[in-house]
């Protein structure tokens, strides 16, 4: 119990030394984050890391994902990272107050990772920026406390006086000052909080400038959509039956549907944004956002479905969309004889080839800017998207275009085919019951079942149900509004006995094929099979 033992710096406690890791890096990040808001926002390292991780997740554990957390698969994928980055920066907190060269060389290997996906991401030289500086500040911050603490005589838990002079804290003769020491924060504790404030102050200053430099003036999104030469028209007045709980027929735009690989939504700003249609072209042009909006437009109703939509699922959603018929875009710059595909690439790395007979047999297939009447929402691809009606999403709905080229399906492969999925092909038919829902309970009397059937570009020409494996009855169609639309049933059923029924659905499309009994899954090419639901009628 001599002073000088309280002099020789002592290594403190686990919590502490892993806290110290874990704040020096999310330090490190915060800043980092601030930095990628000022240059490349993408490579802010953890959506940098999360990106590259969800391009190279194979698709069974993508599909899982899809099918265990919907639409959260994202925000779990970023949870995931983090409690990852948790442990292994307190690793290296643990390790870095012994060996700290060892610590310094887990910092910068972070970084190495972060740098390595960004640029993966966004092959520039400034998207390297971020996790450089995330190494620094994280290494440094390491250093810094590391320092502090050692050099600090305040014990962690013990408050031991501070010139040593005074009495240990395990003397029973301790004053005032020990008594205080156990109520008080402890004074490495207060250490961590200068990195902390680091990070928050560099995630939210970087967070505000993000927001500021998205804002809608800023990026375009006070634009003027033109008229179209062409109208949606009004759809028919009974394109929906007056049955509680259906699914309305045009989708809100916050409530379509969304499937994509963005980790976060990009932001494009359209107002230095450009249109590259190059490849196998007579002569290759560039379109600015304005350019785009002077061409003449057509208005469509289309309705737009998803190839991972599992049977009775809710990926797909009508809209009406505003935009120039790609033939006559693709015209401008003159398709030479040799192209077979035009390959749409977006800012999220998306990319997705579109059979060019399917641009020119006539269908509306559009390169949209407009949706519902409004400018493209962030989420579904503003400022422009491609829209095919009758092939499913990931074969034609290009979001967020960054660039258009014609080519040949070996030239360039999109990115869905490069991980198994077929590359071209039609959007299924595909029928759901919404009513009654799941295990739900109806009043004894008459029974409604309906839903929405869909068969893009072929059309729904008859729908079925039948109840407790009995006799297939046909359903009373809504009005139709278009091959390129899904279409709403019902049909009352009359004398249920009471209790637990299973009633199923199958569609015809306008060809007469009639979906298959077989479930498939979604994968490769969509998802086959009747969809069921089991209801009870009260007693
Ligand atoms: N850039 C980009 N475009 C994309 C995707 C994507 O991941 N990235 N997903 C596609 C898929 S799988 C579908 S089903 C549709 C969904 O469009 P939505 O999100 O507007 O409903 O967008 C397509 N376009
Ligand atoms: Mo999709």
């Amino acid at each position: 119990m001599t002073p000088a033992t309280t002099r020789r710096p002592r290594v403190p406690s686990r919590p502490f030394r892993a806290a110290v890791g874990v704040v020096s890096a999310v330090a490190g990040i915060g800043i980092a984050h601030l930095v990628a808001a000022l240059t490349v926002p993408a490579a802010s390292p953890l959506l940098a890391v999360g990106s590259v991780a969800v391009d190279a997740a194979p698709t069974a554990v993508k599909e899982w994902a899809i099918a265990t957390f919907g639409t959260a698969d994202k925000p779990v994928l970023l949870g995931g990272i983090g409690a990852t980055l948790l442990v292994v920066t307190a690793l290296i907190g643990l390790i870095g107050f012994r060996r700290r060269w060892l610590g310094l060389a887990g910092m910068v290997l972070l970084g190495v990772v972060a740098a390595v996906a960004a640029a993966v991401r966004t092959p520039q030289f400034a998207a390297v920026a971020p996790a450089a500086v995330a190494a620094l500040v994280s290494s440094i911050t390491l250093t810094l406390v590391v320092r502090a603490t050692q050099s600090s005589p305040s014990a962690d838990g013990t408050a031991r006086a501070v010139d040593g002079a005074e009495a240990p804290a395990s003397s029973p003769l301790a004053g005032p000052n020990v008594r205080a020491g156990r109520f008080l924060p402890n004074r490495r504790s207060l250490l961590l909080a200068g990195p902390v404030a680091v990070a928050v102050a560099g995630i939210g200053s970087g967070a505000a400038i993000g927001a500021f430099r998205a804002s809608d003036d800023a990026v375009g999104r006070d634009r003027m959509l033109p008229s179209p030469t062409s109208a949606a028209g009004d759809l028919p007045a009974g394109v929906q039956p007056d049955v509680r709980g259906i699914t309305p027929y045009v989708t809100d735009n916050a409530d379509f549907y969304r499937v994509d690989i963005a980790l976060t939504t990009p932001r494009i700003d359209a107002t230095t944004w450009r249109l590259p249609i190059g490849g196998l072209v007579r002569e290759p042009v560039e379109f600015s956002y304005d350019d785009l909006l002077s061409m003449p437009m057509v208005e469509r109703w289309i309705t737009l479905s998803c190839v991972s939509n599992p049977v009775g699922g809710p990926y797909v959603s009508t809209a009406r969309w505003l935009g120039i018929p790609l033939a006559d875009l693709l015209d401008q710059a003159g398709i030479d004889d040799g192209a077979e595909q035009l390959f749409a690439r977006g800012a999220d790395g998306f990319s997705c080839s579109v059979p060019l007979e399917v641009i020119r047999d006539g269908r509306d297939a559009l390169l949209a800017v407009g949706m519902n009447g409004e400018q493209l929402p962030f989420d579904h691809g503003f400022p422009a998207r491609l829209i095919v009606p009758g092939l499913f999403g990931f074969v034609s709905a290009a979001k967020w275009l960054t660039e258009l080229t014609l080519s040949t399906y070996a030239d360039d492969i999109a990115y869905w085919t490069e991980r198994g999925w077929a590359t071209d092909t039609p959007a299924l038919t595909q029928s759901r019951i919404d009513v009654p829902g799941p295990l739900q309970n109806v009043p004894a009397g008459e029974v409604t079942v309906a839903g929405m059937a869909w068969a893009q570009h072929r059309g729904v020409a008859k729908v079925e149900v039948r109840v407790d494996d009995g006799e297939w009855q046909e359903t009373d169609l809504a009005d139709d509004a278009g091959v390129d639309l899904w279409r709403s049933w019902s049909l009352n059923l009359a004398g249920m006995a009471a209790g637990r029924h299973d009633v199923q659905v199958r569609a015809t499309d306008g060809t007469g094929q009639t979906q298959p009994e077989a479930r498939t899954e979604p994968f490769p090419d969509g998802a086959r099979g009747w969809h069921s639901v089991v209801f009870a009628v009260e007693g």
